[in-house]
């Protein structure tokens, strides 16, 4: 057996979709993962719930700390007891919509949460040991400049969101060259999974369609369904996450398939996924809800009922219309190329959530009435 010693990664937002996926893809490296949790008034660690060690056991490789990107204090304090050699800043308020709503805390959290960490490098003396990376987003572009985006294209946010990450994307820039730090930014276009949040517009759409198919759900409400994203797997783009610290010199790269679709696609693709028809409210088409292909049973949802229908809470102050990648660089320098197709996608996020829905649609067929403690 080896000596070596595993390397240490920290993980900042531990919990959410990409932070379950790194952690899972960095433990089948061998890495020694830590990750910092916020304090929740309820369980928030679903998703690495199968990562889990028990604390009593020694030898652990998976270990979580609690943290809060608002908090220096709870950074330097986990950061000097896990001297890591790499640390992944994954946390953030991550909703765009959302972050129209708590603009400050969005600020605080997604711009200067980086500034926090690197600040620790520094005050901790780890400049020389720890490499940072920082999840910049493509919706720096906001109101494109240049199509396809790439490295060079300029920003221009369009979101208290993008405006917070525009903020750390800099200083991630400024402390590589001020303090010769290994810091750097990957510029990530949209990425899901079946953990992906529910809020988000694929797994709404995912999670509605296939409630709706088995007759627990009557409509779903959208909005902006023209946007035109480029969407990969979360499990892909992890991999890149993890390559960009493994290189002789840190640099920014762009990670996108280099393909576009509109909400409303990505409505009917996960329609047919299910093998139900949809039908978008005000366009005239009244046949709807086939057969569920994927269990070949038939779907339960009534024909002629409105489907899918625009809700303008959905709308954005300031909306970004249009997104679409040139990863170049990264498949040049990374050797990276995305494996999973939208349509894998698609397809593992619908039975997942079919899967789900069928449980609560077994459960309400049996009659079962949660507890009611309210008296
Ligand atoms: P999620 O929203 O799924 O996860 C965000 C994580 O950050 C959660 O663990 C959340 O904790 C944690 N968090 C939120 N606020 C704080 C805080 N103040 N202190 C500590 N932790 C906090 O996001 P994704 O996994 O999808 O994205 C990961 C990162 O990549 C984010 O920074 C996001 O902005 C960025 N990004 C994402 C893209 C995507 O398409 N997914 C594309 C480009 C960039 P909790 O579980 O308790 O809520
Ligand atoms: P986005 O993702 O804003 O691109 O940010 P989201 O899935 O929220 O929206 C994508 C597009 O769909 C439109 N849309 C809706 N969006 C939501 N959430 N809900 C709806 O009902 C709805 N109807 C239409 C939106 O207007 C938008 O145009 C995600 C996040 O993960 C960010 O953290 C990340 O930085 C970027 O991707 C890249």
């Amino acid at each position: 057996m080896s000596s070596k010693q595993p390397k240490v990664a920290l993980i900042t937002g531990v919990t959410g979709q990409d932070g379950a996926y790194l952690a899972e893809f960095l433990l089948k490296k061998g890495y020694e993962v830590h990750g910092i949790k916020r304090r929740s008034s309820l369980f928030n660690t679903d998703r690495i719930d199968h990562l889990y060690q028990d604390p009593h056991v020694d030898n652990r490789n998976f270990i979580l700390h609690y943290g809060d990107l608002t908090d220096s204090t709870s950074l330097v304090r986990v950061i000097q007891k896990v001297q890591p050699d790499e640390i992944y800043n994954l946390a953030a308020q991550s909703h765009v919509a959302v972050s129209f709503e708590e603009p400050e805390y969005t600020a605080n959290a997604d711009g200067i949460g980086a500034l926090r960490i690197l600040e620790a490098i520094r005050i901790l003396g780890l400049e020389k040991k720890t490499r940072f990376y920082q999840a910049s987003t493509s919706e720096l572009y906001g109101l494109v400049q240049e199509t396809p985006q790439k490295e060079t294209t300029p920003f221009y946010p369009r979101s208290p969101y993008a405006v917070a990450k525009l903020y750390a994307y800099w200083i991630t820039v400024n402390y590589r060259e001020a303090y010769g730090m290994y810091a750097c930014n990957g510029i990530l276009f949209n990425h899901e999974s079946p953990v992906r949040g529910e809020t988000f517009v694929t797994r709404k759409i995912t999670r509605a369609i296939s409630r709706i198919a088995l007759g627990l759900q009557d409509c779903l409400y959208l909005g902006n369904m023209s946007a035109l994203r480029d969407w990969g797997h979360a499990r892909d783009y992890v991999e890149m996450q993890w390559l960009m610290l493994q290189q002789d010199v840190a640099e920014d790269f762009v990670i996108a398939t280099g393909v576009q679709y509109s909400v409303r696609q990505f409505v009917e693709f996960a329609a047919a996924e299910l093998g139900v028809t949809v039908r978008f409210e005000g366009e005239g088409v009244d046949e709807v809800g086939v057969v569920a292909a994927i269990t070949g049973e038939q779907a339960r949802c009534k024909v002629g009922n409105v489907i899918v229908r625009v809700d303008p809470r959905y709308f954005r102050p300031t909306e970004v219309e249009t997104l679409l990648g040139d990863p170049t660089r990264a498949r040049e320098k990374l050797g990276w190329t995305p494996r999973i197709t939208l349509a894998e996608l698609v397809s593992e996020m619908v039975r997942a959530d079919y899967t789900a829905a069928k449980r609560d649609a077994l459960v309400k067929d049996a009659g079962y009435q949660a507890y009611d403690y309210h008296e």
